[in-house]
């Protein structure tokens, strides 16, 4: 299986987020999570490991807002030159502004921290020196999986017997997109949750010139970012599975009531699920979002793979096991489309290599 990832992303080690009640704790989207997947791919014999190709920054401004990238761009530069109300601040170590936007008016702040504060949605998102450029790799990665899957396709025609899907062909094309960091809390103009640039979105919206495009969602928390950025979208179906908001981050989106607008009306689906979800209820869930996509008809499959729905992640509070997992990686495969997984989340390291090796091993 051809994987993509890049060293870029060591740059990026923030040395704390904080947490609910102001504490402050180690960073746990950390470089580690990396090393511990790579182990593991390294173990096999199908892990093809290649270097992401150079895309600029087009496809990612597809996505995005042009001020939040520019703020992104030049924030750690700016962050240093600037002192908190006429004072300098102790602790430059990791941008966090302390006050958020409310998108009342679309006035943007002139100051720097006003513009940290529009652009960053909360407490883990911090932005070091090296942020912006491992970003920009993550994002990378996302669309070199997406080129991969686009170039090796089979032409998308016509199947002759419509009942004929209970296969998986040989050869719809699979590529692994290993992101860090990860992307689906990150909206057109905004970071947050450990992500900057949305980079599952970046790829689906790229493959979104070459066919419709699902977009699955398994990371434990609510692809909030992904869900804003595609909301008004017939060409990209996105579909979440997530801890409910009414008891999990992100907390103000994420409902199932939330289904799109507009032209997009009908091609969004959130599945909150309750506290402590376990293999079976989680497994019904996914059949439901599977059955979602085989109705759609897409030409490319994009999952968010976070594999902090893991029984025992320090984030998430399912309960789902390896074994389900596994189940996960062999129906996503059973759909029989060219996909690309992209990493999300996932916080239990010393699970996350087996867990990631066990959910894409079944679409090798
Ligand atoms: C990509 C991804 O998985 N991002 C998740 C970001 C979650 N950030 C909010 C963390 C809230 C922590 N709540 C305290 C639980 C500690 N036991
Ligand atoms: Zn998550």
């Amino acid at each position: 299986m051809k994987i993509f990832y890049s060293e870029a992303h060591r740059q990026h080690n923030p040395p704390f987020e904080v947490f609910d009640g102001g504490q402050r704790e180690p960073y746990f989207e950390n470089p580690d999570r990396m090393d511990k997947i790579l182990a593991a791919l390294r173990k096999t014999d199908w892990a093809e490991i290649a270097e992401p190709s150079d895309f600029g920054l087009d496809p990612i401004l597809a996505v995005h807002d042009a001020g939040y990238i520019n703020f992104f761009a030049s924030a750690w530069t700016e962050w240093l030159a600037t002192a908190p109300e006429g004072q300098t601040p102790s602790d430059k170590s990791a941008i966090l502004p302390a006050t958020f936007a409310l998108r009342r008016t679309p006035r943007i702040p002139k100051s720097f921290l006003g513009r940290a504060g529009y652009y960053m949605m909360d407490l883990s998102a911090a932005i070091v020196e090296g942020t912006y450029q491992a970003a920009l790799a993550s994002a990378h990665c996302a669309l070199s999986g997406a080129k991969y899957i686009a170039r090796t396709g089979r032409p998308q025609v016509a199947i002759a017997h419509s009942d004929d899907t209970s296969r998986r062909s040989n050869n719809s094309p699979v590529a692994f997109a290993l992101c860090r960091p990860p992307g689906h809390h990150a909206g057109k103009d905004y970071c947050a949750g450990y992500c900057f640039i949305n980079n599952a979105a970046v790829a689906a919206n790229w493959l979104s010139s070459r066919g419709k495009v699902a977009v699955l969602d398994i990371d434990y928390h609510a692809g909030n970012g992904t869900q804003d950025i595609f909301y008004d979208r017939a060409d990209v179906l996105t579909i979440s599975i997530h801890g409910d908001p009414d008891f999990e981050y992100p907390h103000f989106i994420g409902f199932a009531d939330e289904t799109g607008t507009g032209a997009g009306l009908g091609f969004h689906h959130n599945f909150p699920l309750p506290l402590g979800t376990g293999d079976a209820a989680y497994l019904a869930a996914l059949d439901k979002a599977l059955e979602l996509i085989t109705v759609y008809r897409p030409s490319f499959v994009v999952v968010s793979a976070g594999m902090d729905i893991y029984n025992g992640d320090p984030l998430g509070k399912f309960k789902v096991s390896r074994d389900a997992i596994r189940e996960i990686g062999k129906r996503i495969a059973s759909l029989n489309l060219p996909t690309v997984i992209v990493m999300e989340g996932g916080y239990a390291n010393a699970e996350l290599g087996e867990n990631v090796k066990t959910l894409i091993g079944q679409l090798k």
